[in-house]
């Protein structure tokens, strides 16, 4: 009987095998899954398994030929899912969501980076299938039959136990793993990718029927939790720069670790490193982007809000109700607007910029792009900034508006011309070409910089500058060891690389006391400290940043991974270290009390943004001074 029914389910049984095998070894070979023990090693075998027998066992319920082309069609579409995984995973270090398939308009626009992702080895993907097409006309595959039904309800019950057992594994591996949804490593991990893909349909359909469901309670409890954590901002700095005009540059995959440092005994940011002398720099200041990448950052920038776990959020939540910045200066009488010669609708900026109340988006058709400035992704970051001051002279003062550069971004490409620096050598290209994009970059804010005193624009200025995300992602630890000279990138010196520059630039005041602060801080900080600074309190908004110059902050910063950073602990992929140190703290309890707060920050904010709650909201930002009154 028993080896009757196998032979009857011969073909499915050596399909499933087959996917199950080269899907732990796309595990293997394309993802980076960090694996502590045998238990972890062992659930991250077998977690294919229950979701193939499941989905290949819908095969039992037809018959001969449907059978067969049910299985071969679904090793087709399972194995896209893979590729599509690996690509994407190639540049994000990230799994694929449902909310980044629905960005889809982004990926007409990425040109020169997808052809560096797709690689000819991929077509090793189809193999199998081949060889399983090939099989399928051999008379011992298929004579498949109909199994009776008792051999059905056994097969499925097979299937669902091994479901629980990876299941039970996995919460006792790792507790509150399906609570804990934005680490996604942990869930492919865990339950598998084709598992955590169905989890990430369920949780699409959950945060679909969120606003639906939301009403003005639910603000309450967040605003309890931020109304108790909240910080006064800076009494000193409270309006030194009240209605002058406001630059906000983003750096384009800018990371800290290139400032202050050099390559072959030259500087890579020596227009930077000087202007830091004149300015206040943090030196541990995170980015907290997820999925959304600059448009995270620019969401975190303008609302004090974290980006979503899931996708971007200037996608997912473009027609939410929000408070940011330029509305509220607005109010003030400022202009705002946005430079960036890219398309409009690249991450639906367009929609989104609208929502976040810009008067103005100067984009790709503003700018006078041609062959000879641009490079990689378009306007080179030299002429994207000459022409942006000429643009600037008619607008509007006072102004409110965020230059997004473009030309240090992955891939890194530069004309040899623009090479102020040597790549890096290593045998990893990406690596070696970062550092003269990076040095490009910073002789264009210089530019930009020579060009505003030119212009009359400077002295009357804030200027802030901070890095969008990261650059290097960590499928390029082993370059970056070699030239950070460390045996190895450990899960402590990646959170560390997270690190991004951030720079508060006033002509007449932090030239006269420039300032290194050591303080951990965010981008979710940027909103209230430039309100700070404008003289515009907006305590009563809500806000999860704190301003960063506040005497009595917290010191702590959550990144979009759940993973924390505190003045004395990192929390990162389940082990607590000691930040000093970078090796796991003595007390292994270190990290404890602060899970909690890490959970509900990401939490709370993800509650209003799936909720629109700040639909809820009254808000009204007070200004202490007549000049400014709206
Ligand atoms: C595109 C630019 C880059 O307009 O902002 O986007 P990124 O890939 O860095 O999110
Ligand atoms: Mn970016």
């Amino acid at each position: 009987m028993r080896k009757n029914t196998f032979s009857k389910i011969s073909f499915l049984l050596l399909a499933t095998v087959i996917m199950w095998v080269k899907t732990y070894i796309v595990y293997k070979t394309s993802f980076d899954i960090k694996i502590e023990n045998f238990t972890q090693e062992f659930i991250l075998f077998i977690n294919p398994l229950s979701f193939l027998l499941i989905i290949f066992g819908l095969g039992l319920f037809m018959k001969e030929k449907t059978r067969i082309r049910w299985v071969i069609g679904t090793s087709v579409l399972m194995t896209i899912i893979l590729i599509a995984n690996m690509i994407f995973y190639r540049f994000y270090n990230d799994f694929l969501t449902i909310p980044v398939l629905f960005q889809a308009s982004n990926m007409g626009d990425l040109g020169s980076s997808i052809t560096e992702l797709i690689q000819p080895v991929d077509l090793l993907m189809f193999i199998d299938i081949a060889f399983l097409i090939w099989i399928s006309r051999k008379p011992f595959f298929s004579k498949t039959a109909i199994m009776t039904r008792k051999e059905k309800t056994a097969y499925f019950l097979m299937a669902a136990a091994v479901f629980f057992f990876n299941l039970g594994l996995a919460e006792a591996e790792r507790p509150q793993l399906l609570t804990r949804s934005f680490d996604r490593e942990m869930l492919v991990k865990n339950i598998g990718a084709y598992n955590f893909h169905i989890y990430d349909a369920l949780l699409q359909s959950k945060t679909s029927a969120q606003r639906a469901l939301a009403d003005s309670n639910n603000l309450v409890e967040i605003e309890n939790y931020l109304n108790a954590n909240s910080k006064e901002p800076n009494e000193a700095l409270h309006g030194v720069a009240e209605g002058r005009n406001v630059f906000i540059i983003s750096l384009e995959s800018f990371q800290s670790f290139v400032i202050n440092n050099e390559l072959n005994g030259q500087e890579i940011t020596p227009f930077l490193n000087d202007f830091i002398n004149e300015s206040y720099y943090f030196e541990n200041f995170y980015h907290q982007t997820g999925q959304g990448k600059t448009s995270d950052s620019e969401f975190l920038l303008e609302n004090s809000l974290y980006p979503l776990g899931r996708g971007s959020v200037f996608f997912t939540n473009a027609n939410n109700e929000y408070h940011a910045t330029p509305e509220i200066l607005k109010e003030f009488g400022y202009y705002t607007a946005v430079f960036h010669a890219n398309n409009r609708t690249f991450w639906n900026r367009d929609i989104m910029y609208n929502t976040l109340g810009y008067d103005r988006f100067f984009d790709i058709t503003d700018f006078e792009v041609n062959e000879e400035n641009s490079v990689g992704w378009g306007l080179k970051d030299v002429s994207f900034f000459e022409q942006s001051v000429e643009l600037l002279k008619d607008v509007p003062q006072p102004f409110y508006t965020k230059y997004i550069t473009l030309t240090n971004h992955f891939p890194f490409e530069l004309e040899e011309e623009d090479k102020f620096i040597d790549e890096f050598d290593s045998n990893d290209g990406v690596v070696n070409r970062y550092f003269p994009t990076v040095r490009y970059t910073d002789e264009a804010v210089k530019v930009f910089i020579e060009k505003l005193k030119e212009a009359g624009l400077y002295e009357n200025s804030v200027i802030i500058m901070y890095g969008d995300h990261y650059g290097i992602s960590e499928n390029h630890n082993t370059a970056m060891a070699q030239f950070l000279e460390k045996e190895e990138i450990t899960p402590y010196d990646t959170v560390q690389l997270q690190r991004v520059p951030f720079i508060v630039h006033i002509p007449g005041i932090t030239d006269q006391d420039p300032k290194v602060f050591s303080e951990v801080t965010g981008q979710i900080d940027l909103k209230p400290t430039i309100l700070n600074l404008l003289g515009i309190d907006a305590s009563d908004d809500i806000e999860f940043g704190t301003d960063v110059f506040s005497e009595d902050r917290l010191p702590f910063v959550v990144l979009r991974d759940g993973s924390f950073i505190t003045d004395e602990i990192l929390y990162t992929r389940g082990v607590c270290y000691d930040v000093q140190t970078g090796e796991p703290a003595e007390d292994a309890n270190a990290c404890e009390p602060y899970m909690e707060k890490a959970k509900n920050e990401l939490d709370y904010s993800d509650e209003i943004i799936y909720g629109d709650l700040l639909r809820f909201f009254e808000a009204d930002a007070k200004v202490d001074s007549d000049q400014l009154t709206p």
